[in-house]
């Protein structure tokens, strides 16, 4: 019988080479980040790679890292649509995101901005994203056919979100950032801001609609808010996270092994608690922050639709290219201006040109 080095629980020579190995090439390409801006692709496998062999660890290390260079921003009072009364409410919630590695807030997206954001869904063009049935591709690109579906992800173009006067109220929300920020222990960037519907096209779970347990690793660190805009019952897809998988070595070996896969349901209720598995119900507005590092997914839909809106900050953009870029080209208010004149990191991504990160 052969011993993996994670029975034996102490590394061989070979697992320490391979550490080494993808060590020195995710500082090559860090080196080659800072002078260009872009990560090489060697780079992002290797940071990949390595969150699988140190089961978390680098990752936790690179963020320290950058959370020195990266000092956090001073906000003075953050205000917005979480109703944290006073820093150290917020620093609670960045603590309990910490050990179950998701928040849902008490506080709900006001109705009337979530009529809003619903409308702008209901009345803009979006685009079918290819799905595992291939049916993406007949659908024409329009606005929603709500009621017929042609296929199971409508996403619309973060170009045209960044652009969007509600968009921008949540853009310009400074206690999304202030959490963010507790959380990375960095100055965030923004990096996605994403709205999608998602339909009973198909009731089988779908790979590329993200319903199945998967973990995010684009980044070194970073924290979702995914917001409802739809009443989430369990025939709705709700959105689901295993709790604490996110902390280092909170995936088994047995998973990391297969690199970025996808993972069934009873491989994943095989081993975690069923208290652990969290699925997440709740009227439209409800907010939930997630550290998608850990195991998570949507359910897929068997009723009606979903809609939902998502943000993401990191502590940095090295690692993967991201898709769907835009630029903020209007701003719907002054105070808007001026806080991505504040934070001009935050908003790196989304600026021209897209110097300072
Ligand atoms: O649709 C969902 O609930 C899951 C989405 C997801 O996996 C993600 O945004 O990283
Ligand atoms: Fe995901």
């Amino acid at each position: 019988m052969t011993i993996s080095p994670a029975q034996q629980n102490f590394p061989s020579l070979r697992h320490l080479a391979r550490v080494a190995l993808s060590s020195l090439r995710v500082l090559a390409g860090l080196a080659a980040y800072r002078l260009s801006g872009r990560t090489p692709a060697f780079a992002y496998q290797a940071l990949v790679r390595l969150f699988t062999l140190t089961r978390g660890r680098s990752n936790d290390l690179l963020a320290a890292l950058i959370g020195r260079l990266r000092r956090p921003y001073y906000l003075e009072q953050p205000e917005g649509i979480l109703n944290f009364r006073n820093d150290a409410e917020r620093h609670a919630a960045a603590d309990a995101l910490r050990t179950r590695g998701y928040f849902l807030f008490p506080e709900q997206l006001p109705a009337e901005l979530c009529d809003k954001l619903l409308q702008f869904a209901l009345t803009h063009p979006c685009t079918a994203r290819a799905t595992d049935s291939g049916d993406a591709a007949r659908a024409q690109p329009g606005v929603y056919p709500r009621g017929e579906p042609q296929a199971i992800i409508y996403e619309f173009h973060p170009g045209d979100l960044i652009n969007q006067p509600d968009v921008q109220r949540l853009m310009g929300d400074g206690s999304l950032l202030a959490l963010a920020q507790d959380y990375l222990g960095a100055q965030p960037v923004l990096d996605t801001v994403n709205l999608w519907w998602s339909t009973a096209h198909s009731q089988q779970p779908d790979r590329n609609a993200a319903q199945l347990y998967h973990f995010d690793m684009d980044h070194v660190r970073w924290l979702k808010f995914f917001i409802y805009l739809t009443d989430m019952t369990p025939a709705r897809g709700p959105h689901c996270f295993v709790a604490g998988s996110h902390r280092s070595g909170g995936i088994p070996d047995s998973f990391l092994a297969q690199g970025y896969a996808r993972l069934t349901d009873a491989e994943v209720a095989a081993c975690y608690p069923a208290e652990d598995l969290i699925e997440f119900t709740g009227r439209r507005g409800t907010i939930i922050a997630e550290d998608t590092r850990g195991l998570h997914k949507g359910k897929p839909v068997l009723q009606g639709d979903r809609l939902m809106f998502e943000f993401e900050f990191s502590n940095s953009l090295f690692g993967a290219a991201l898709p769907g870029k835009g630029t903020i080209t209007q701003f719907h208010n002054s105070s808007f201006r001026r806080f991505v004149a504040a934070h001009r990191r935050v908003f790196s991504r989304w600026m021209d040109p897209a110097t300072p990160r």
